[in-house]
Parts: structure tokens; sequence; C-alpha cells
């Protein structure tokens, strides 16, 4: 399986974030990308290539002009208003205040264009996020060419990335991205299946009404867990897009063992929609050890994971999403693409 990566998504390097309501040490940081790559290599999952440059026409296709213009911009209205460490917002247009109109100043901005106050931006942030999708970009267009996998080596991730919003460590729904690109460029049917430890909030919003991309996450309960206001399982879709939209939510504490019926159904869901082709939202944060989460997998269960989605047997797109157990985080995401490789 070839692997896509451009090193410029190394640039996007977070020092701090808030997470639990305080200032700590950010977790989406650029060795997560290094020990992906590393193994990669060591293990001989394939050749590692670079990204081509799709330039903006994809990400205007799921993303607003008004959005992509804040994030081309920011850094140097950030860096005018006198600031200059990496910036995180702290007011939302929230119910009852007005999303329109849109704020001058840069710390409405920054409300009106994001989710979360866990997701630092910083200067090179939005090259980065761009370079991430165009590695996005390039493994479905590999697939797209008759490959039957590719793996887009993301980061910073996406799944947590709205139409006009950014948050969840994410500022480019990559998934999204590819998956549009996918039917622009003749697919009549994409699938998305996030197996991330949170729920793709962004992802799901985007296709939400369209019944020509189907969304099937499986996730903590957003009850108990990240990003807590969407993925639950009576979201089925609206409009043309009812019944394309399924959720899985699980109890913190989810094993392999417990997780695999959810996996099962989904797969089903994947075998009746027949999709030209599959985009896997991978996150690995179902780790046991992941730092910010709630599931037990062990290494092994990912190489079990990655060969259940080999018998969906279709054209299938990886994109890494989250994942923070970093001394771990290679050999985890190996396993799963190694695991669907073998079969
Ligand atoms: N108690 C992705 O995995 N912070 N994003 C959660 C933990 C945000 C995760 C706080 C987690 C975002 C792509
Ligand atoms: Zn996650």
């Amino acid at each position: 399986m070839k692997t896509v990566f451009s090193t410029i998504q190394l640039t996007h390097a977070p020092t701090h974030e808030i997470s639990d309501g305080q200032l700590k040490p950010a977790v989406e940081i650029p060795s997560r990308a290094q020990i992906v790559l590393d193994t990669i290599r060591e293990r001989r999952l394939g050749e590692v290539i670079g990204p081509e440059d799709f330039g903006a026409r994809p990400l205007r296709r799921v993303h607003s002009p008004e959005y992509l213009a804040f994030m081309e911009s920011f850094w140097e209205r950030w860096t005018a208003a006198g600031r200059s460490s990496e910036a995180f917002p702290f007011v939302w247009p929230v119910r009852s205040l007005r999303s329109d109109p849109i704020p001058d100043h840069i710390d409405g901005l920054l409300g009106r264009y994001s989710m979360d106050a866990g997701t630092p931006l910083g200067q090179h942030t939005f090259e980065a996020a761009k370079a991430s999708a165009n590695t996005a970009l390039t493994a479905a267009k590999l697939v797209q060419g008759g490959e039957r996998s590719a793996f887009g080596l993301c980061r910073p991730p996406g799944h947590h990335a709205g139409i006009d919003f950014y948050g969840g460590y994410c500022f480019l729904n990559n998934a999204a991205i590819a998956a549009q690109w996918l039917r622009d460029y003749g697919a009549a049917r994409v699938a998305i299946l996030d197996v991330d430890y949170h729920h793709g909030n962004g992802t799901q919003a985007i296709f939400y009404d369209r019944s020509d991309i189907l969304f099937l996450s499986i996730h903590a309960d957003p009850k108990q867990e990240y990003p807590y206001f969407l993925g639950h399982a009576d979201e089925t879709g609206v409009n043309a897009g009812t019944g394309f939209t399924r959720n899985w939510p699980l109890p913190l504490g989810t094993s392999w063992e417990g997780y695999q019926q959810a996996l099962n159904e989904a797969c089903r869901w994947l075998l009746v929609y027949k999709p030209d082709y599959l985009v896997v939202s991978l996150g690995l944060d179902c780790f046991q050890d992941d730092p910010i989460s709630g599931f037990t997998f062990t290494s092994d269960d990912f190489t079990a994971l990655g060969q259940r989605l080999s018998y969906v047997d279709v054209p299938t797109v990886f994109l890494l999403e989250g994942g923070y157990a970093v001394d771990a985080l290679g050999q985890n995401c190996v396993n799963v693409l190694q695991g669907f490789i073998k079969g």
C-alpha cells in the first residue's frame, strides 16, 4: 500500500492546548506523524510519496469561502492585533446570539469560525492543513486510479472540522474533501467509515442531507465524551439524506470484543450501499493507553480491525485522524494497514 505524506504537515507544531478546562501540553504534535512514517518504513508497508497540489477548488467544494478566507488571513490579522503566540477562541455565537453579522475583530472571528477552545491555531497551521488535505486528495487519486487501497498520512486531522469551523485539532475536513473529490471525478456513491474514538461531527454535518455520501461512525458516547453535541444514535440524516448517516455510540471502557458488533453492523451497511469507494477516517485513539480516550483496544486488535475492513472488499482510502499514544501510534496504524492488506 502506498503512503502519501508531506513534511509541510509538520510545520503545525502547537505547544499547548486547552483540555479539560486547563492549559496543558499539546497532544496533536508533529512526532505523531513522524513515528507513523518511521514505522511504515521499518515494516516496509510500501512506497511513500509526496502529495500533488490540488489547489483551492476541492477545498471550496466542502468549506465556505468566508471560512477559507479567514484561515488564509488569520496569522496576519492576529499579529496585526499585537498577538504573537498560538491562538485560542473564547467567545462563541451560541443560542440567542447572532452568527451574522460577521465580526470585524479577530477575537470575534475566532469564535465565529471555531467549535472549541482546545485547538491551537498558529503561524503555519493553515499551510500544514492544506498539505494534509492534499495528502488526502492524492491518496484518493491513487485509489481512483486503480489501487486497491492507499494511506493518506494526514496531520493535522480533519473529521471535527465543519463547513465553516475548526475544532478538535482539525481545520480542513480531509475525509470530506477526499470523498467529495471522488464524487466529482466519477464515483456515484462514496462511503465514509469513521473509526476514530471521537464522533466525526464535521463530516456528518457536511453530508447530513445527502444520499450520495454515506457516513457511518463508531465512537465513544457523546453523552460522556467529546464532542458532546453530536453523534447520538438517533441522528440518521435529513431530507434526501435520511437513512444515510448511522452512529454507534459506545460506552466508555468498550473493548474490541464489544466494538465488533457495531463494526459488523457498519460493514453490513457498506455491503448494502455498495459504494464505489470507501474512505476510512482512521483514528487510533481507541487504544488502551491513549492519554485522552477511554476504550481498551490492544495493538493486535488494530490488526483485526484492518482485516475486518478488507472483507468489505471496496477500494479503500485510509486517512489518519486521531491517536495520541505516540509511542504506539506507528505500530497501531501500520497494524490496521497490514491487517487490511493481508486480509
Ligand atoms: N478530555 C481527534 O481525535 N479534547 N480529535 C478532548 C479530553 C478534544 C480529538 C478533551 C479531543 C479532540 C481528531
Ligand atoms: Zn479522536
